[in-house]
């Protein structure tokens, strides 16, 4: 790919998610109005989450554009400033639409705020260190392997909810969360593997240029799933909880 074509490739992919970002922060808000009251936070949240995205895609965006035009650093705190904040909000509407007991819902909630801001904290920190190719003693394997453990521990959590809510679901509520379920591991796996590719490039055949591309894409892509694809799941499981009593 020319440098060129690379520089087009993440411009169009960050463009493309500010569309998506403020388009479903439209969507969420007007959603939101026709749920019933204990239905409404999931959605709520949703509306936040893709708001506080769109205003980092803007600047992300901005900071592409000022790479491009003048070499200036591309500012790549934006993400984990972003991730920080809508990673907790994500997880607390999961585990809002699970409809758990009070003590666990809220147990859950805090323990993977926790989690969720440490493993953001040390994968940022295993971000900004020098890309070297693939090492398993290298900053970033080691601050990416201590973020991945945080990683697991959320998703062990989040997949426990969902077991512990599922066999009270209807059918078709038991079919969306399946769906989530896979939703969650197929776009929240992006991420490190996002991370790792820089690192991984010359070992797969590409260029140090090729891995750079493919994260910020990868990082986009994910984010456009994690967060208006996620919301649009959430607000289907709360349409269906606002015609049953469960
Ligand atoms: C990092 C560092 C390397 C190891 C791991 C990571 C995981 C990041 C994740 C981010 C999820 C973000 C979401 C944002 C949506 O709003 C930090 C890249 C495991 C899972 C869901």
């Amino acid at each position: 790919m020319s440098p060129q074509d690379a520089y087009q490739l993440v411009y169009n992919f960050m463009s493309l998610a500010i569309a998506a970002m403020g388009a479903s922060f439209f969507f969420f808000v007007s959603a939101r109005g026709s749920l019933k009251e204990g239905n409404r936070m999931a959605v709520t949240l949703s509306a936040v989450v893709v708001l506080i995205a769109f205003y980092h895609y803007v600047r992300i965006f901005d900071s592409w554009v000022a790479f491009g035009t003048t070499g200036a650093p591309f500012n790549e705190a934006y993400r984990y400033v972003d991730w920080l904040l809508t990673v907790p909000l994500l997880v607390a509407e999961l585990v809002l639409v699970l409809k758990l007991d009070k003590k666990l819902e809220s147990t859950l909630i805090k323990r993977n705020v926790v989690y969720a801001f440490l493993m953001i904290a040390t994968g940022y920190v295993g971000e900004m260190t020098e890309i070297t190719s693939v090492d398993l003693a290298s900053p970033r394997t080691i601050w990416g392997a201590i973020s991945s453990v945080f990683f697991v521990l959320i998703l062990r959590d989040l997949f426990g909810g969902i077991d512990a809510s599922i066999k009270k679901q209807s059918k078709d509520i038991q079919g969306i969360f399946k769906i989530l379920r896979v939703v969650l591991i197929a776009t929240w796996g992006v991420y490190p593997i996002a991370y790792l590719l820089p690192a991984v490039a010359g070992n797969l055949g590409l260029t140090a240029q090729d891995g750079l591309v493919l994260k910020q894409v990868g990082y986009t892509i994910a984010d456009i799933l994690a967060k208006p694809g996620y919301g649009l799941l959430i607000w289907k499981i709360a349409t269906l909880k606002n015609g049953s009593s469960k």
